[in-house]
């Protein structure tokens, strides 16, 4: 049994209902964001091996419990877990780090597999587009729910032969370059010269899907320009901002003065901005950047 979610959703812990004499495998979800559920489990007599990349805050010294936990910048998850089982699905593992961003390191791990240059670019594409099947409020949000694509990547060894048999990479590969064409038809809401502009995406579930990869894209196209990507939600905006990518400071200073706003200084957000609130972002923005 699998239990997983939308990236956003990581208190998984607290749903799995383990038994006394279960072994579970942990994946990817802070320890320090699961501490208490993962408590109760060792507790109730449940064995864990914890893999993970975030903060671990205090980790518990339990003999049910081992840890494979590293935080260093370039690694991921998939690579941690790529340690333990010594290239047993390396190639997977390399498609993971891919669709974290890592591509220094997955291109290192991939050293071993003898591929072709075309092969590593699909690896590459098939990362970006499982990546982007995690953004999203709720599953309903996304063209294939992660316990539904865990399922169908789980029979293949082979990423390159998934990529053939199954008609998962092309849907989603499709999927995402839809959503960005729809992103780029925005003009911004809000602009000053090529400083500073704040695009406001629509209530809908691409908006929900792309803002984050929008976001990124932004900032590649235009290094000297500070963006915010608003997402629409009822009464409230979800905010990202990116600083430019040639100065990368102030992101965290921008959101921090709103309510729920964090995160670090090239890129930082507010989870929910009230839409009353908007003139005051646009000033605080503008400040920074204009
Ligand atoms: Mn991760």
């Amino acid at each position: 049994m699998a239990i997983t979610g939308v990236k956003r959703d990581i208190e998984l812990l607290e749903r799995v209902p383990a038994e006394a004499g279960d072994q579970i495998t942990v994946l990817d979800i802070s320890l320090k964001s699961n501490a208490k559920a993962l408590q109760r489990l060792l507790n109730r007599g449940v064995a864990c091996d914890y893999f993970d990349h975030h903060q671990t805050g205090d980790i518990p010294n339990h003999p049910r419990l081992r840890t494979f936990l590293d935080m260093s910048s370039q690694m991921c998850t998939s690579l941690i877990v790529d340690r333990h089982l010594q290239g047993r699905y390396r190639a997977w593992a390399v498609v993971a780090a891919f669709g974290d961003n890592l591509v220094a390191a997955a291109l290192q791990a991939a050293q071993t597999l003898d591929m072709s240059r075309l092969e590593l670019a699909q690896l590459h594409d098939l990362g970006n587009c499982m990546n982007y099947n995690a953004y999203g409020d709720s599953v309903e949000d996304l063209h294939y729910a992660p316990t539904d694509l865990y399922e169908a990547i789980c029979p293949y060894e082979n990423p390159l032969e998934f990529i053939i048999e199954e008609p998962v990479f092309a849907v989603l590969k499709s999927a995402h370059r839809e959503d960005l064409e729809r992103a780029q038809d925005l003009q911004p809401q809000w602009s000053q010269e090529d400083k500073a502009a704040i695009f406001v995406l629509p209530d809908e579930a691409w908006s929900r899907r792309i803002n984050g990869v929008w976001a990124n894209a932004l900032a590649q196209q235009s290094a000297h320009r500070a963006h915010a990507v608003l997402v629409t939600t009822g009464q409230t905006f979800r905010v990202s901002v990116r600083a430019p990518l040639i100065n990368p400071h102030g992101a965290y200073a921008v959101c921090a003065q709103f309510a729920g706003g964090g995160g670090r200084e090239s890129a930082a957000g507010i989870n929910a901005l009230p839409v009353s609130e908007w003139s005051s972002f646009v000033k605080a923005f503008s400040k920074a950047y204009g």
